[in-house]
């Protein structure tokens, strides 16, 4: 089945990323790929560091020709900032002992993680734990949608909220005017409206050198029915759904369709009523299971909602920590950041969502070519809409 890990420190010379069981015969829109990875590193909030990157995909690995091989797929992502940090992050020279940080930042893997490995430096932690890692999660996302877009399934995602003010969410990102204002807007909020205000609130932000988290939304449609299955725990599509979204940098919840609000709700509200149009396509009029019941898609939108906690790493020195050497009380210190990363984390969850979906797709139709794939998938639409 399909799996990807991924290495590399943030100031490191690079991230590296290997995807293993990729089907063989995709091919791979390079471009398509790049222009996920800026859009990741776009939107209104960040800091100087996405001034020094651009980020591009080099393959090593598992392409050739412009098509997929079905050998693991290996690429890395250059990080241009490591020659600012020769220096501290050089594999064999001693790390100087005046560059060593002993003060956790409260909300980072700093603390734990630190204590956890025994180390004398919390940059070994913060280097590895910094979101940057979410660039190769872009990739291994992008090159999941290109499979996915041979079966029509397309994604969107957009920024509910910044900042606290609440977004009503019960609308299709595929709709064409919503779609537009998401790709004009650099907060990528579907709302016009809202943009000018939720810039002042960065800019001030900013000022104050304090943070801002928000609300992300991303959608799947053409999903088939039943990827993900009901007969085990582990093989339910909306838990893994839920760990893609839980496993990225500051992501605190996951709600599935009217999520924490369908526990306010009535069956009889809640529940999706089931039709069908002549041509024996089935169709729901609300999808408040957000796509997915019993573990499995029905075939309408798939949609999910995050919660981004605000930057842990403050420009101003507001939080209490504790100096891990001397046992002494401290501020927190202050190190590079961003105000926001709330525009691109939702360009990072739709790559989440991607590959979710794409394991599934292909634990259901799953071949070792996009041949067979296709195969697959044409023979079980027969056997459902015939
Ligand atoms: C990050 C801190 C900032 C962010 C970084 C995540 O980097 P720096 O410390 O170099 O200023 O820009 O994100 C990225 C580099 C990226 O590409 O997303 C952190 O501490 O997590």
């Amino acid at each position: 089945m399909i799996r990807f890990m991924t290495a590399g420190e943030s100031h490191g010379k690079a991230l590296v990323t290997i995807i293993d069981n990729f089907p063989s015969g995709l091919k791979i829109d390079e471009d398509f790929i790049n222009e996920k990875l800026a859009l990741r590193q776009s939107g209104y909030g960040r800091g100087a560091r996405q001034k020094i990157e651009t980020d591009k995909i080099e393959f090593i690995s598992g392409v050739r020709g412009g098509l997929t091989t079905g050998s693991p797929i290996s690429f890395f992502i250059k990080n241009k900032d490591y020659e600012n940090w020769l220096e501290r992050m050089d594999v064999y020279k001693p790390v100087p002992e005046d560059s060593k940080i002993h003060i956790p930042r409260p909300g980072h893997a700093d603390f734990a993680g630190s204590i956890k490995y025994n180390l004398d430096d919390i940059r070994n932690v913060l280097e590895r734990s910094s979101a940057r890692e979410t660039a190769s999660r872009v990739a291994v996302g992008a090159i999941c949608e290109i499979l996915l877009r041979e079966f029509g399934i397309e994604f969107s995602s957009a920024v509910l909220s910044i900042g606290g003010d609440i977004a009503e969410a019960d609308f299709n990102l595929f709709d064409e005017k919503i779609l537009n204002n998401i790709k004009n807007s650099d907060l990528r909020i579907p709302f016009p409206v809202k943009e000018r205000g939720i810039k002042s609130l960065i800019d001030e932000l900013k000022k104050e050198g304090d943070s801002a988290g928000g609300v992300i939304i991303v959608q799947v449609k053409n999903a088939p029915i039943g990827l993900g299955s009901f007969t085990q725990w582990d093989e339910k599509l909306d838990a893994h759904i839920a760990m893609s979204m839980m496993s990225i940098q500051a992501i605190k919840s996951v709600e599935i369709g009217a999520g924490v609000k369908s526990g306010y709700m009535r069956g009889s509200d809640f529940q999706d009523s089931i039709y069908i149009n002549s041509g024996k396509k089935y169709y729901r009029k609300t999808d408040n299971a957000g796509g997915i019941e019993g573990g499995m898609s029905n075939g309408e939108i798939i949609s999910v909602k995050c919660a981004m906690k605000p930057i842990p790493t403050l420009m101003k020195p507001y939080l209490d920590t504790v100096d891990l050497r001397t046992g002494e009380q401290e501020k927190a210190f202050l190190e590079r950041s961003d105000v926001c990363a709330v525009p691109a984390a939702s360009v990072v969850c739709e790559a989440a969502l991607a590959y979710s979906i794409c394991l599934f797709f292909l634990k259901k139709f799953g071949g070792d070519s996009i041949v067979e794939i296709i195969r697959n998938y044409e023979g079980y639409n027969k056997q459902v809409y015939s």
